[in-house]
């Protein structure tokens, strides 16, 4: 890439040069659409707002809050143009995560759909404004970028210039913030999207994931947008909504994970997808089973993948010829895979260790020890534990810390026990994975009440409504055990291994 470089340029600026005003770049589900030149304006006269209203100058950072939708893609891209920084945040957080984030990323101001202006107002409070999106009032972005002529001359920042500050829960409980260029927001779509998807301007991108996930950031805006196609973006949906819409918008690639491709066959509605040239699941390990499964039904061979959030989208996958089901897949062209042992010694084939990577992204946390913990001799050591062949495919076998993928999300144990200690009929709980074959793992927290409390289904439905309405509600534990004590080790540390292996007993 060129050392001056502004995503949104080439995302937007130079889309509309290169595939046509006219060409459909959003769509809704009212079967409204959004052409690149419409989005262009709209994205210009966001960043005049973000300028010339709230005083915005290249390096401020500008959080947004909102469902997948096309002011959000508007919001994303005008802060780019601004020379800001996004700062994502999954939409189903509550005001302490907010407030948590704020404090780690110290946002100048922040974009909230109308309807999330509440916890977004209590976790603000004096420090930075907040704006809401898509309401009637006359303070709303609306009625302010309504205002504004739609032109805009973007920052000329450097391809080095932080764009993104993407949040991913830490297992600690303490969220890190990964850090992302100008550059690197292009190169998962130079890399993965270009020699797996292969995408043209004829393809309809559809899928599950927020934009605030940047599985979903990469599959539902910037490869579309790097190759002229059109994406479909739905708020809030079941994966059988997903299937019906996707269907009715005439998608071609689909981005969901394999617990919604399991809950599509499941609902005995498969025939929606038979008409995509692609279906792509990631966030979390596809079995062979599920992927012959779909296979059976659809005909579609789907194509895994794995990603994380510190190198912003998929590094090892596989497509056509290439895919061997239960295996994940090869590096992606322009990045490098292997697997180390616990001193960081390369491995070789058939000898299961950690996955590491080197590629065109890479690990930067936003000021955090954890940072040496990653990134070891160059390696991006991603925490799951992985096995390579001789042919270099890569097989998943574990998560290698105490993360909880359900469903595509990534939930950290320790957010969970500390919002259920909070529950005053909690005296201690301890939060591990347990393996499903619905959601590939679920939340399943062990707990000790305090005494002359009764452990019944009424008091853990008590429990997880408690813990929907502290952390995001994703997050709750789905089982809930109780138990009269937890197991422990000499000096009283907490035996996690000990709950997981009596699980699959
Ligand atoms: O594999 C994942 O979980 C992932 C994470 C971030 C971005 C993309 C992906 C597929």
């Amino acid at each position: 890439y060129p050392t001056r470089l502004n995503a949104a340029t080439v995302l937007i600026d130079e889309a509309v040069a290169k595939f046509g005003a006219d060409s459909p770049a959003l769509l809704a589900p009212d079967g409204t659409r959004q052409s690149y030149g419409e989005l262009l304006t709209r994205a210009n006269q966001v960043a005049q707002v973000l300028t010339e209203d709230f005083g915005i100058i290249p390096g401020n950072r500008v959080m947004l809050r909102a469902p997948n939708n096309a002011w959000l893609v508007a919001c994303w891209l005008g802060v780019l143009k601004a020379g800001a920084v996004v700062v994502t945040t999954m939409p189903a957080l509550r005001a302490a995560e907010i407030t948590k984030l704020a404090e780690l990323t110290g946002p100048s101001l922040l974009l909230s759909d109308h309807r999330f202006m509440d916890d977004a107002r209590l976790a603000a409070g004096t420090n930075f404004p907040v704006v809401s999106v898509g309401s009637s009032d006359a303070a709303d972005l609306v009625a302010l970028t309504a205002t504004k002529s739609g032109s805009f001359t973007n920052v000329d920042t450097a391809a080095d210039d932080v764009a993104l500050l993407g949040p991913t829960s830490g297992t600690t409980g303490v969220p890190k913030i990964t850090m992302h260029f100008h550059r690197d927001i292009l190169a998962n779509a130079d890399t993965f999207a270009k020699h797996i998807l292969a995408p043209t301007a004829d393809d309809v991108f559809a899928g599950s994931p927020p934009l605030a996930f940047t599985f979903g950031l990469g599959g539902l805006v910037v490869f579309p947008l790097r190759f002229g196609a059109s994406t479909l973006l739905t708020e809030r949906t079941t994966p059988l909504e997903l299937a019906q819409l996707s269907h009715d918008a005439g998608a071609t690639i689909l981005f969901t994970a394999p617990t919604a491709y399991r809950a599509i066959l499941k609902e005995g509605q498969a025939e929606l997808l038979r008409p995509l040239r692609l279906a792509v699941s990631a966030g979390e390990h596809l079995p062979a089973a599920t992927w012959q499964a779909v296979k059976d039904a659809t005909g579609l061979e789907l194509i895994d993948g794995i990603g994380s959030t510190e190198l912003l989208h998929v590094f090892i996958s596989a497509a056509g010829d290439a895919i061997r089901p239960g295996t994940t897949g090869k590096a992606v062209p322009g990045y490098r895979a292997t697997i180390l042992d616990m001193e960081g010694n390369e491995l070789g084939p058939d000898e299961v260790g950690r996955l590491a990577i080197i590629g065109p992204t890479g690990c930067r946390y936003l000021d955090d020890e954890r940072q040496h913990a990653y990134v070891s001799n160059g390696w991006n050591v991603t925490g799951d534990t992985f096995v390579m062949d001789a042919e270099g495919y890569f097989t998943y076998q574990a998560r290698s810390d105490n993360m909880i993928v359900s469903s595509g999300y990534n939930i950290g144990a320790p957010e969970v026990e500390e919002a259920l200690i909070q529950h005053p009929d909690v005296l201690e709980t301890a939060v591990v994975a347990r393996p499903d074959e619905q959601r590939g793992s679920v939340v399943c927290a062990f707990v000790v009440l305090t005494e002359g409390i009764e452990g019944n289904p009424a008091k853990a439905k008590e429990l997880q409504d408690f813990v929907k309405s502290v952390i995001a509600p994703y997050k709750y534990p789905r089982d809930i055990r109780f138990v009269e004590e937890l197991p422990r080790n000499p000096s009283g540390k907490l035996q996690h291994f000990k709950l997981r292996d009596a699980l699959v007993q």
